[in-house]
């Protein structure tokens, strides 16, 4: 089956070439999953993409988690893992005025090399997707905002009435938005986004975990298929996959749901 057919009217919507990317990845390896590679030294990541890159479709970093970073060692596993035809997508949460944003995607890190996705907030305005995608450009390369709609954890801020709203009604409109976070823990919120943001973006959900109990420190839990069939477009998962006994079997297991989440929601 084409992924037209798989995705219906979010193929022939998302036309970003990024997105479409992204798309034809996940059928391509039947997993709607983004692993949330949250590990501190180079050998757990290597160890890790090495085990369950074949079952996820793209790979979320926080690079500055990372104890022992080096440039030679960052550009070795981002090598590994675009062997393994993964996004490479860096949750930076960028939150500052355009030209601050622009300079923070060089630095030590340089994620403007190496990201193909970044997440921002639009706490400051929209002048934060202006300057990543400078940043991009300056470097000859073009990639996509994820930007945060709604967050997983209790309490957040973006709950207030009206952010939301104003976040999507802003964003979508700009070509560096590839889409939106929201959160998978509550698939009823989940709905909303959806019919909010409409059919033209993706939308990306962290906030899922099959043992709902593994939440600490205000992180909420909901099922990778309810996501899915509410709309999300990918689950981002994290200690549900690597700090599994077996990662590898997790990685399979999120897969299986999610793609069949997937196949369910277009019928
Ligand atoms: O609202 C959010 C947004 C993000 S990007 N809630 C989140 O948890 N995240 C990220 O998703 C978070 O930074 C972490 O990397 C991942 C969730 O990890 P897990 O171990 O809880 O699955």
């Amino acid at each position: 089956m084409s992924p037209e057919t798989i995705w219906g009217e979010r193929w022939l919507n998302c036309d970003q070439p990024i997105a479409r990317e992204y798309m034809e990845v996940a059928c391509k390896k039947q997993s709607l999953v983004v692993l949330a590679a949250d590990k501190n030294s180079m050998q757990e990541l290597n160890d890790l993409i090495e085990d369950v890159g074949d079952y996820i479709s793209a790979l979320k970093t926080h690079v500055d988690l990372i104890d022992d970073w080096s440039k030679n060692a960052w550009d070795d596993f981002i090598g590994k893992a675009k062997e393994k035809n993964l996004l490479i997508f860096e949750d930076r949460k960028h939150g500052d005025i355009g030209k601050i944003a622009k300079k923070q995607m060089g630095g030590i890190y340089n994620s403007r090399a190496w990201a193909d996705l970044i997440t921002a907030h639009l706490i400051s305005g929209i002048s934060v997707l202006d300057g990543i995608q400078e940043a991009w450009s300056e470097v000859g390369k073009s990639g996509g905002v994820l930007v945060l709609a709604q967050m997983s954890s209790e309490g957040n801020l973006l709950e207030l009435p009206g952010y939301t709203d104003s976040v999507i009604k802003m964003a979508k409109l700009h070509s560096a938005c590839f889409g939106f976070i929201g959160n998978g823990s509550r698939p009823n919120e989940l709905k909303e986004l959806r019919k909010k943001v409409g059919q033209g973006k993706m939308i990306w959900t962290p906030g899922v975990n099959l043992n709902a109990n593994d939440a600490v420190l205000g992180q909420r839990y909901g099922d990778p298929k309810d996501a899915i069939l509410s709309g999300s477009d990918a689950i981002i998962v994290g200690s549900g996959i690597h700090n599994a006994t077996n990662p590898k079997d997790a990685a399979k297991k999120y897969a299986e749901i999610s793609w069949n989440a997937l196949l369910q929601r277009r019928e």
